[in-house]
């Protein structure tokens, strides 16, 4: 194999090692999950305030992900303001587990449909960016900003070990 062809390959494999890295780092650095619950799930909780104190306890972000699980015969329906202070069924159920991806700001509701649990506060309010609501958090693009750097010092890096091993 000539040089030429040893720079290409080597290119074209960093190449391939940065198209795989970048949504990894992206999600690392902009995304998390959350276990509505978290090791308790979704289920019928100890007591009302529960499920609101565990969404009090988090700073969700847009990007980010919940998951409601259980097991047992729950449900997780996502509610109007309106039906989610009733606890009136929305009519629309969704299967277990349900991930919700936290694609835009504001309040989402849930709740669960089944007998009283709603009334004994199987409920959750999920708010993103609650400070501001129609802008992404300021630690948001800080994250990206890392990803960023962080990708030119391998887009760099990767050229001159390429350049200095083939030429
Ligand atoms: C509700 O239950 C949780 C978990 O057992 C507990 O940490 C919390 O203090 C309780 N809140 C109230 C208002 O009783
Ligand atoms: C779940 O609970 C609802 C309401 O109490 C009941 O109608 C339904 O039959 C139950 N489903 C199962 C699988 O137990
Ligand atoms: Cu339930």
């Amino acid at each position: 194999m000539d040089k030429n062809m040893n720079m290409m390959a080597c290119l074209s494999l960093s190449w391939m090692v940065l198209v795989g890295l970048v949504p990894m780092l992206m999600k690392g650095a902009a995304a998390a999950d959350y276990v509505v619950g978290d090791s308790l799930g979704w289920t019928l909780p100890p007591n009302t305030s529960f499920y609101s104190d565990w969404a009090a306890s988090k700073t969700f972000q847009l990007g980010d992900e919940v998951a409601f699980k259980w097991t047992g015969n729950h449900t997780v329906a996502e509610a109007s303001k309106e039906e989610y202070d009733s606890c009136s069924d929305p009519g629309i159920w969704i299967g277990s587990p349900v991930n919700v991806n936290l694609i835009t700001a504001g309040s989402r509701y849930f709740i669960c449909t089944v007998g009283d649990h709603c009334e004994q506060g199987q409920k959750v309010t999920i708010t993103v960016g609650s400070s501001s609501p129609t802008s992404a958090p300021p630690s948001l693009s800080g994250a990206h900003a890392t990803v960023a750097s962080l990708l030119l010092g391998l887009i760099i890096s990767t050229l001159v070990i390429c350049f200095f091993t083939y030429m």
